[in-house]
């Protein structure tokens, strides 16, 4: 795949700037681009999880911020509307620090700021977050060899990461560029089944794997010899190494800890998140309960994107809860996969702040 998640183009008169992705929730059914002529849709984009992953969504958010630059430069209330515009992407994904950190990156130095700065701040973040996926997947599939079995959760490739991917990457280098041959165990993720996502894109390596329910991986492990390793990215890393991934990592994770199995987190610097101390203080996103009511699949033929309902409405004596990521405390981690090495806790606040 040549293209990378999300990225920032010209309208072709050169004076507006589009953001363009990947449409995430049509993936695995058809890749189509969307456009988003003004941060307003690139906000609508990332509430709506067209575009999405941590990284990913910090890159939408930091070209969403300068194409409002871009629009409102030499405006009237040109700073008032900038405000408007950081508040309103800053809203759209809660837990993922990525986003506030994609959006300060592109105020850094705000007094001299110019569309074109506010241009070239935002094509730095996403640079710096593809980088360090590159560098992630060097260092981290060194703990990958030949016939170790791998699970992963939720979906953490170039799609979430821009380029690369975090958790995913060392699984692709050690592949392809290593020809280590492994198994691969895909969590389904429900209720957004980003699980999809993983296969979708393990299938443009061609890496074989196999997708897994989420309530099947403690079975697996109990079986023994199936599963060696963990490897998971993360939506925000707490100063003490709490972790804020997809929901169900943290029950991951205690299962993983019960068979001794390794747990790996991956991810690029703008997922840790220095200014919270502990994981108790991460706000966890509650998403919509129609995201578990409602299963976005093919037709019987495969054919075409087809909805169905699961469960019938919310009423009076049933009501369902959607929180989209839990915590996993720091105990629970054998290792912090980043682009500059792998760290335990106590290591990770020394290196990355
Ligand atoms: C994505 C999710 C991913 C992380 C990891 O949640 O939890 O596991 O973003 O990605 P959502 P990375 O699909 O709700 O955005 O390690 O690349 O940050």
């Amino acid at each position: 795949m040549n293209l990378r998640a999300v990225w920032l183009d010209y309208d072709s008169s050169g004076g507006r700037a589009i953001v363009k992705m990947i449409d995430q929730t049509k993936i695995p059914f058809t890749v189509e681009i969307v456009t988003c002529p003004t941060y307003r849709e690139t906000a609508k984009a990332i509430r709506s999880m067209v575009v999405r992953g941590a990284p990913s969504i910090g890159g939408a958010g930091a070209f969403g911020l300068a194409q409002a630059v871009v629009e409102f430069w030499e405006k009237p209330e040109f700073e008032d509307r900038i405000r408007t515009a950081y508040q309103m992407l800053l809203s759209t994904r809660p837990t993922a620090v990525d986003l506030k950190h994609g959006l300060d990156f592109v105020l850094k130095n705000a007094d001299s700021l110019t569309p074109k700065l506010a241009v070239a701040h935002a094509q730095e973040f996403a640079d710096g977050i593809v980088d360090e996926g590159q560098k992630i997947g060097k260092i981290g599939r060194a703990l990958i060899q030949s016939g170790t079995g791998i699970l992963t959760h939720c979906h953490t490739g170039a799609l979430a990461l821009i380029d690369h991917g975090s958790a995913l990457a060392p699984i692709v280098q050690a592949w392809v560029k290593e020809e280590k041959r492994f198994e691969v165990y895909v969590d389904e993720t429900r209720p957004r089944l980003q699980g999809r996502i993983t296969s979708w894109e393990l299938g443009q390596y061609n890496i074989p794997h196999t997708v897994i329910c989420d309530s099947m991986a403690a079975s697996l492990m109990a079986r023994g010899k199936l599963i060696d390793l963990i490897i998971v990215g993360a939506d925000r890393v707490a100063k003490n190494g709490d972790v804020a991934n997809k929901i169900g990592t943290y029950g991951l994770a205690i299962v993983a800890n019960h068979h001794n199995v390794p747990v790996y987190v991956a991810f690029p610097s703008s997922t840790f998140d220095p200014s919270t101390p502990t994981g108790q203080d991460i706000i966890i996103e509650e998403r919509s309960s129609q995201e578990i009511r409602m299963v976005k699949g093919f037709s019987e033929d495969l054919k075409h994107p087809h909805v169905i309902s699961i469960h019938p409405e919310e009423d009076k004596i049933r009501s369902f809860l959607n929180p989209a990521f839990d915590v996993t405390p720091k105990e629970l981690i054998t290792g912090y996969i980043t682009g500059s090495g792998i760290f335990s806790s106590e290591q990770l606040k020394v290196k990355m702040t």
